[in-house]
């Protein structure tokens, strides 16, 4: 493979030279923006860094390829779709998906090196291949889950995001699907309806509910909840663009207890939005991620960018309104699927 960074003003400057040195195949791996040039920190001009790659031997091979069908009467010909031309579709389908730049380039560079290795290259090929690779990164980024006795787990996270409709959903399958014993808590009284509607969700399944304000009163609800298997706790969402509201939340955990944090984001946030919630609470140390509203995007890149970009692993997806049923575990095959499925686009 051959691979070549070009230092440009802008996109437009860089294809021509790529096209000159590279060829009309040559695949574009990773743009990024840099400064450069000036004095002491001044006058640096904004450039963009562009990396391409081709692969001379696997355009050899692909060009065109006979092949025949030994059982039918008359031997009949396909052509193959050249490489560059079946990654290039691979490529638009991770653009369409919203996969960060440096993400795509990654996953690309893996193909165009296995498929040197390989003598046909089909649709079908190409896409299994990237859907084997697709699920090695998200195995590769989600490390084993922590289980502690009981599981007590609080919920963060933005405003609107589904935080609440995902504890009733998460506690309908630990009651009615693992028989375990659950137990609510909520410090979501900031808006007058909020503890309502945990409450309505609690009498519905079953379970009790507790409100608390403060790190004391978050102790004494563990305290009532001491037979439970698991305490899912709602707190208010805030706009944790703003750190002071990390602050407040930091408040209200016991210093003590072993109180898992998933921070909850809409998988319609942008992507630099989630990211700077999620280097917000960095200070809180996350457990884990829970994206929801799958069902109202038809870009789920962010899923693998974020799996990609953070240490943070990614177990459950929630992709509807209902109760208990739209929630989704997260398995490498899951996310392969949803990025390299069409139907993702209806
Ligand atoms: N389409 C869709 N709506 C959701 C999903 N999760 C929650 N919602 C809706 O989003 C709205 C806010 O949910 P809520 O749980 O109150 O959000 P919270 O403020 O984070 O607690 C409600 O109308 C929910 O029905 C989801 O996965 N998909
Ligand atoms: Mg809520």
């Amino acid at each position: 493979m051959m691979l070549k960074t070009y230092i440009v003003g802008t996109m437009t400057e860089a294809i021509p030279l790529i096209k000159q040195d590279l060829g009309a195949d040559a695949l574009i791996l990773n743009t990024k923006k840099i400064k450069t040039g000036g004095f002491l920190g001044f006058f640096q001009k904004d450039k963009l860094e562009v990396t391409a790659a081709v692969d001379p031997e696997v355009k050899q091979e692909m060009q065109v390829q006979q092949v025949e069908f030994p059982k039918a009467a008359t031997s009949v010909t396909l052509e193959i779709e050249s490489t560059a031309e079946l990654l290039q579709g691979i490529k638009r389908l991770l653009a369409a998906q919203e996969v960060a730049v440096d993400v795509q380039g990654e996953l690309l560079s893996k193909l165009i090196s296995r498929l040197k290795d390989k003598a046909d290259h089909t649709l079908e090929i190409v896409h299994q291949m990237a859907r084997e690779e697709l699920m090695e990164m998200v195995e590769n980024n989600q490390s084993p889950s922590i289980v502690t006795e009981p599981e007590i787990i609080c919920f963060m996270g933005p405003t609107g995001v589904g935080k609440t409709t995902s504890i009733a959903k998460i506690a309908a399958d630990y009651m009615l699907n693992k028989d375990k014993k659950v137990g609510l808590v909520t410090a979501d009284t900031y808006r007058i309806a909020a503890v309502e509607q945990l409450k309505t969700y609690g009498s519905i399944l079953n379970i009790p509910v507790r409100v608390v304000e403060t790190a004391g009163d978050v102790l004494v609800a563990l305290e009532d909840f001491q037979d439970c298997d698991i305490i899912l706790m709602d707190t208010a969402g805030r706009n944790y663009q703003q750190a002071q509201y990390i602050e407040e939340l930091k408040r209200l955990l016991p210093l003590a207890s072993k109180i898992q944090i998933h921070l909850v984001l809409s998988l319609t946030a942008k992507y630099e939005d989630m990211k700077k919630i999620i280097d917000n609470f960095q200070s809180l140390s996350v457990d884990e991620l829970l994206l929801t509203k799958k069902d109202e995007t038809s870009s789920v890149g962010a899923i693998l960018n974020l799996i990609h970009h953070y240490d943070i692993p990614i177990r459950q997806i929630a992709n509807g309104q209902n109760v208990p049923n739209d929630i989704l575990k997260v398995t490498p095959s899951v996310v392969a699927d949803f990025i390299l499925e069409e139907d993702n686009h209806a």
